[in-house]
């Protein structure tokens, strides 16, 4: 079922560092192995206004941002047999296609078959579905949310649950999920002592993870005070803010004190490599694992003394929690749904699409977990 060009409206990023520009798209219709969807929500990520700063290697411009959303499935390209017109679906920016090396290793979430294209931003077949005043606008993450319509791979598209309502499910299509999956894919979390550092959208998924989890201790760590509530809300044991520790004595050394020799598990969501790299320290000797989640500035790069690491301390990290989103995306909306993972929380603000601007203002305000765009 080929459709006809959709023309709409979008946020279009002409520019590094300069706002979005509300602007007549059109969409072509999806060709072979692609879907295209009515995009109804969007949530504002950090990574966009990353990309939108000019700070991503990747980045590239004329680009319709956006990797946070809800819609409906509109029309279908050939081949395509894993969604249908109507569907309640969710772009997923880490793709599954089962058919890759890394799909089939069952080892990592991360898939080969679109990112490379993806991260040039365009379709498979090297070409773009957007255009502006006859210019070609390229795509990001291979979801493009901030359109009204948006083309995806039939890889990067999962349906839901319907009865989710999408202007709050769209948050599981990255900051929730990110931080749920990473916690609750680790192995061995169970009753472990856990430190979450950077307490927005994604380490407050990570604190639910951990009490879903039953995790013993569960120690938030943020340097803005007004976290602690949010952090305990969601089943922090403890909270520290780094700042209000005596003189001279640092978070690394804090915390391996008041948890006999430090944690089993941490996690950085911050995106600040200093962080990281105290995230890493305060494991404990022999066996803790810091998990990093969040994406740094252009060229910076973590150090820690080799010694750390010889110590039987481990540093990885994950994409989209480490959750493979055709297979397991449908059973954390389950959990949404049961009641066991908290989502409508975390929308503190919502625009329009024509004040998504205002939208990554608030998200910069210390008080917004996410902000949400009514499409
Ligand atoms: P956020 O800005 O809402 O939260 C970050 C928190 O870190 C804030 O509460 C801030 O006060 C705190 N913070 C800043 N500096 C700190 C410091 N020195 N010590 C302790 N806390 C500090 O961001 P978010 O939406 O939760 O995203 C977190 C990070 O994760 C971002 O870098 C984002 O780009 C990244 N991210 C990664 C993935 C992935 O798949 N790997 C997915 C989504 C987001
Ligand atoms: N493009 C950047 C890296 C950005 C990045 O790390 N993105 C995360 C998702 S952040 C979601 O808010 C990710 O999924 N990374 C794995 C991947 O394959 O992109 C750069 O440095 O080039
Ligand atoms: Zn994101």
């Amino acid at each position: 079922t080929e459709g006809k060009t959709i023309t709409c409206k979008a946020a279009i990023a002409w520019e590094a560092g300069k706002p979005l520009s509300i602007e007549e798209v059109e969409v072509a219709p999806p060709k072979e192995g692609e879907v295209r969807i009515k995009v109804l929500y969007t949530g504002i990520c950090h990574t966009d206004a990353y990309t939108l700063s000019g700070n991503d290697p990747e980045g590239a411009f004329p680009v319709i941002l956006g990797h946070e959303g809800g819609g409906l499935v509109e029309s279908v390209g050939k081949g395509v047999d894993n969604v249908k017109v109507g569907d309640h679906v969710v772009p997923l920016y880490t793709a599954e296609c089962r058919e890759c090396k890394f799909c089939k290793s069952g080892k990592t979430n991360l898939c080969g078959a679109v990112r490379s294209t993806q991260g040039k931003g365009v379709m498979p077949d090297g070409t773009s579905r957007f255009k502006c005043k006859g210019k070609d606008i390229l795509h990001f993450m291979g979801t493009s949310t901030f359109s009204q319509y948006t083309v995806v791979s039939k890889f990067s598209v999962v349906a839901v649950n319907e009865k989710a309502p999408l202007e709050k499910a769209c948050l599981l299509g990255c900051g929730i999920t990110t931080g749920y999956g990473s916690l609750t894919k680790t192995p061995g979390i169970e009753d472990s002592n856990v430190a979450v550092f950077g307490i927005g959208c994604v380490g407050l998924s990570i604190i639910q993870g951990a009490r879903s989890k039953k995790c013993k201790r569960v120690i938030a760590v943020d340097t803005n005070p007004k976290k602690e509530e949010w952090a305990k809300k969601f089943g922090a044991t403890e909270f520290v803010n780094p700042k209000d520790l005596p003189e001279g004595k640092g978070i690394v050394e804090y915390l391996t004190e008041i948890t006999d020799g430090g944690l089993d598990f941490t996690f950085d969501a911050t995106g600040n490599v200093d962080v990281m790299r105290q995230a890493l320290e305060c494991c404990h000797k022999g066996w803790g694992v810091c998990n990093v989640i969040g994406v740094a500035p252009a060229g910076a790069e973590i150090s820690t003394r080799p010694f750390q690491l010889v110590t039987g301390r481990t540093w990885k990290g994950s994409a989209f929690g480490g959750v493979k989103g055709r297979t397991e995306l449908p059973g954390i909306v389950d959990d949404y749904m049961k009641g066991t993972l908290w989502v409508d929380e975390f929308v503190t603000h919502q625009q329009s699409l024509e004040n998504i601007n205002k939208g990554f203002e608030d998200m910069k305000a210390g008080d917004c977990i996410r902000c949400v765009v009514n499409m």
